[in-house]
């Protein structure tokens, strides 16, 4: 499969982490002199920029949070005037005040060649044609996939999320090669297409989908792929790091490359903050070495990966993430006992009758123990006629497969077709009703 910027993708290890030092002593000395926001940070740890010679000195910035940049709302960790920013996009964040990413000139062309390097990596060229269906405005999904299109040469069809329907009808009579889209809102389209009685797979020429903005388990993949009957690619980015583009799946599917000599990875062990070795799961935490409007200095994602620097048969020499197996501040505690969600998706999805869809919902009924319910729905076929006989056994067998998993009892409701509330972009997959 071809790779658009060899140079930079199958850069030597040596090679690539000396580029890797020389940028950062750079970019650490350029965000102390551009904002009071990093100044007051590093003072406070007592370092300053000189004694930033190596990768190895990394551990001795202090890291950034959420939090930091919610203080600094809206513009405050800016690196450059306004006039100099020339996009802002922004994520919508469940409760308060949007996380902003502000791009300059430079950060867009750095946008777009990274973009180029994600889509190529998925095998998209001149000749595809790309369904976008990631949100176009605040949300970094939409643009951020245009510019990389546009600029391998693809054609691109900004559709947006929403109007279902209708997407179906451009998908088939433009003929799409590529979709995009979070991985729920492939399934919607999938089932949109059922509704509509067009067979996807027979009717679509669509071969490869590039899917992310929200956790997914292989299981998941695995339902797309044989629904959609198209190559599944995972992609990760973040709005603070600059959006998708942060690191994306090659041809192997054994983890995602993120392209490092941009953004510089770590993983570190989120109740101490300690640096943890390749191999150990963790936090990722990302360092950005070229943006110039926004850089963040060792950025707490709080997402939780894994990361290998062994060379991967693709040829690209770039550190891979595994796919990402939550977040440090997902994990539901139900009665004392750690659950992750993730494994509840892969729980469900191993059950035969269960569809795609369920949402996880957590109580604490007044004076009473967590409860634990899940919502998920049931193929079709048991509703038609209902046979609660056979729903009482699929009900069952998914609580006692939870059980065993989980290690805590969850309740599990079955739901008919199209009762779990749809998604255009990330689905809402838990509501903790103990919190209000
Ligand atoms: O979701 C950027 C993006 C757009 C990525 C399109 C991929 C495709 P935010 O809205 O700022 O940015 O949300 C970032 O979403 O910290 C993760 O928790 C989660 N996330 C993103 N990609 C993945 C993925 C975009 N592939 C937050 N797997 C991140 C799991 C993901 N979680």
């Amino acid at each position: 499969m071809p790779i658009w910027n060899p140079e930079a993708e199958t850069m030597e290890r040596k090679d690539l982490e000396k580029l890797q030092a020389e940028r950062l002593a750079k970019i650490v000395e350029y965000v102390y002199q551009r904002t009071p926001f990093y100044k007051r940070k590093f003072d406070a740890a007592g370092v300053k920029p000189e004694d930033i010679q190596s990768l190895d000195d990394l551990a001795k910035l202090p890291f950034t949070t959420k939090q930091d940049l919610r203080d600094a709302y809206p513009f405050g960790n800016f690196c450059v005037p306004l006039e100099e920013v020339v996009r802002i996009h922004a994520s919508s964040g469940t409760t308060g005040k949007p996380t902003v990413g502000g791009y300059s000139q430079n950060d867009l062309e750095l946008w777009t060649e990274v973009m180029a390097r994600t889509v190529t990596a998925c095998g998209v060229t001149r000749k595809d044609i790309a369904h976008n269906a990631y949100g176009y405005g605040l949300f970094t999904g939409g643009l951020g996939f245009h510019i990389g299109f546009q600029r391998v040469g693809a054609t691109v069809v900004p559709v947006s999320g929403g109007m279902t329907r209708r997407q179906i009808m451009l998908m088939e009579d433009f003929g799409a090669t590529v979709l995009t889209c979070t991985p729920s809102y492939s399934l919607v389209l999938a089932e949109e297409a059922d509704n509509l009685g067009v067979d996807f797979k027979a009717r679509m020429k669509v071969r490869v989908g590039i899917f992310g903005a929200e956790p997914w388990t292989n299981e998941m993949r695995e339902k797309i792929q044989n629904r959609l009957g198209l190559e599944a690619y995972d992609i990760y980015g973040l709005t603070e790091i600059i959006g998708p583009g942060v690191s994306i799946e090659c041809e192997h599917h054994n983890g995602l490359h993120i392209f490092e000599d941009h953004f510089l990875p770590e993983i570190i062990d989120p109740a101490t903050g300690e640096k943890l070795p390749y191999g150990e799961e963790g936090e990722l935490v990302f360092t950005t070495l070229t943006k110039e409007a926004m850089p963040v200095i060792r950025y707490r994602t709080r997402d939780r990966t894994v990361l290998h620097a062994d060379k991967c048969a693709c040829g690209r020499t770039l550190v891979r993430m595994e796919k990402i197996r939550g977040r440090t501040d997902d994990m539901l505690i139900v009665r004392g006992v750690n659950v992750f969600p993730s494994l509840i998706e892969k729980t469900l999805l191993n059950v035969e009758g269960l569809e795609p869809h369920y949402q996880i919902i957590l109580d604490r009924p007044k004076d009473q123990l967590d409860e634990l319910q899940i919502l998920v729905e049931a193929h079709h076929s048991f509703f038609e006629p209902i046979d609660t006989r056979k729903l009482d056994q699929l009900r069952d067998e998914a609580e006692n497969e939870l059980a065993q998993t989980l290690g805590v009892r969850a309740t599990v409701k079955l739901m008919g077709p199209n009762s779990i509330e749809r998604s255009l972009g990330k689905a809402k997959r838990i509501v903790d009703k103990r919190e209000l």
